[in-house]
């Protein structure tokens, strides 16, 4: 079969023969179905893309840039159909909304999808079919820069793939988030879901409240220190560890993810994991008392907002207007994990709320504070999303879950006809350690390796179909309580997205781990030329 399949192709430039196999092929995450085909397809400094419409160009443009900085050349577009050395682009309805077909033959690539992000996978699959020099940062040496012909469809099998950064706990510039937004369409990730807001740092402008940044974005110290909950006004005077979003870098952020085919779900955290807000306008809180912005990741932590005052929900309406404004995303996460309800059994506002709403348990308390924040999101045309503590004391009649504490919060809620994203921790948390831990970063713990990234499936064993038409996909998380720098934020992310992207992308029967792990090498030389400080650990995990 391998000799069948083995095509004898004659280098142009060396005259050297070169024989393509499958092997050869180490696309990730890994197409539906290919074929090898005889003969092969050559870039040249001549080679040009045949586009009719603006998003052709677009996604062209990411090809045209690779060959422009490794090679030197500039590849044009044309209006017109040449007569070889060309990509062309057809639209067709027959396709689903991600999917894509790429055919190679020796004068033309030709490239089918229905939208956007179809094309532009065609395109990173086109990359990475390349010579891993494409992705050099400076210019090669002249490279025979040849594809073998074949076909391949593709499409993925989740449609949320996703990727949250925590830019709370520690503060992540715009430009690692762009750069982020390009990795992640590099690896045919759809979803950057920004946790925007903790008890560490409040990340985005909010023009109605300014002190939500001015005080609640800045702390004293970087590191995790253990904090005495006292308020000491001096601490504010010192605050100099932080940063924020402002609206204009936000719009940014989202025109660049809309480029790249990822859509940013922001996440405003309610009614806990708040203190930084709480620091800014305290009479949020049942305590109404001055807090500092704490360092760390420090939890339990007792100050929330207050669920008896008219006034939180005010607020919290008038945030969400000016963070939809700012983000298409159909999806708007509203938090709603780990709530310390301490203050709401004492305070008088929700005691009398609870009296009020006739509420026998401050969980349920929680859940009219998640159901009044539901009709608000859906009363824009927008659907809340929140971790899987949302469906204690019941659950908001429009919400999606996303199940971290395992996959039970998405039996529950799919169970229920909710739709749900997996991202349990023990799969899915990057904050978890990737190798032995004593020559290992210091991480916030568990045992998340390659391997074990890769095992993840969305869909659980136990799922009724019904059920697991619910499920959406997954995601990863990297919560930052330990990640201080970018380059400690890449080592947790790759090549472990690499694992997750097959996961969440290739049909189920044609995972295999010790394919993958073959095909890691090649990513790994291409995540060198893109600068990207990868996880060399994942090298010596074989099984
Ligand atoms: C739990 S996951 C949290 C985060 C922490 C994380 C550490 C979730 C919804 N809440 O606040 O950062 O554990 O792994």
């Amino acid at each position: 079969l391998i000799v069948a399949l083995s095509l004898v192709i004659f280098s142009c430039n060396t005259n050297e023969t070169k024989v393509f196999t499958e092997s050869d092929i180490q696309v990730i995450p890994k197409p539906e179905t290919l074929k090898l085909k005889e003969g092969h397809f050559k870039f040249t400094e001549n080679t040009v893309f045949y586009v009719t419409d603006d998003i052709q160009l677009r996604a062209s443009q990411i090809l045209i840039d690779r060959f422009k900085t490794a090679q030197g050349w500039d590849l044009k577009t044309v209006k017109t159909q040449p007569k070889s050395n060309f990509i062309q682009f057809k639209t067709s309805e027959n396709i689903g909304k991600e999917a894509y077909k790429l055919i190679v033959e020796n004068d033309v690539i030709t490239i089918e999808s229905k939208g956007y992000n179809g094309l532009l996978y065609a395109i990173q699959t086109l990359r990475q079919l390349l010579p891993t020099a494409i992705e050099s940062q400076t210019k090669v040496a002249d490279i025979n820069w040849v594809i073998p012909n074949l076909e391949i469809t593709d499409k993925p099998r989740f449609q949320w793939r996703g990727l949250m950064l925590d830019v709370s706990r520690h503060f992540f510039q715009k430009e690692y988030i762009k750069k982020t937004i390009d990795r992640l369409a590099y690896h045919k990730m759809n979803t950057l879901h920004l946790h925007l807001v903790d008890d560490q740092g409040w990340r985005i402008e909010i023009k109605k409240y300014p002190k939500l940044t001015e005080v609640g974005a800045f702390r004293v110290d970087q590191e995790d220190k253990p904090w005495n909950g006292r308020y000491t006004p001096e601490l504010d005077e010192k605050a100099t560890y932080g940063g924020f979003y402002t609206q204009e870098d936000i719009k940014e952020i989202v025109a660049y993810a809309e480029s790249r085919g990822v859509t940013v779900v922001p996440e405003i955290e309610m009614p806990a994991h708040v203190t930084s807000a709480i620091a800014s306008y305290p009479e949020f809180s049942c305590l109404e008392k001055p807090v500092p912005v704490p360092s760390g990741g420090l939890w339990p932590i007792t100050d929330i907002y207050c669920a008896g005052k008219e006034s939180t929900f005010e607020f919290l309406e008038d945030v969400l207007v000016e963070v939809m404004a700012l983000f298409p995303s159909k999806y708007i996460h509203v938090g709603g994990d780990e709530a310390t309800k301490t203050n709401w059994k004492t305070c008088a506002h929700c005691k009398k709320r609870m009296k009020d709403e006739k509420l026998k348990s401050v969980e349920e308390l929680q859940s009219y504070f998640i159901k009044r924040m539901e009709r608000f999101i859906s009363s824009k045309g927008r659907v809340l999303i929140g971790w899987d503590e949302i469906l204690e004391g019941g659950l908001a009649p429009g919400a999606t879950v996303m199940s971290w504490r395992g996959v039970k919060g998405g039996l529950e809620a799919s169970e229920q006809g909710h739709d749900v994203v997996m991202t349990p921790g023990s799969h899915c948390y990057f904050d978890h350690y990737q190798g032995p831990m004593d020559t290992e970063p210091k991480a916030w713990g568990g045992y998340s390796p390659v391997s074990k990234v890769y095992q993840f499936d969305p869909i659980v064993d136990t799922m009724s179909d019904e059920q697991a038409k619910h499920v959406l996909g997954g995601q990863a998380n990297l919560w930052s309580e330990y990640v201080t720098t970018e380059s400690h934020s890449e080592y947790m992310i790759y090549p472990r997205i690499a694992a997750l992207s097959e996961a969440l992308w290739s049909p189920k029967p044609s995972r295999n781990w010790v394919n993958f792990s073959s095909r890691l090498e090649n990513l790994f030389k291409r995540y060198e030329h893109q600068n990207i400080n990868y996880a060399k650990s994942a090298y010596t995990i074989t099984s």
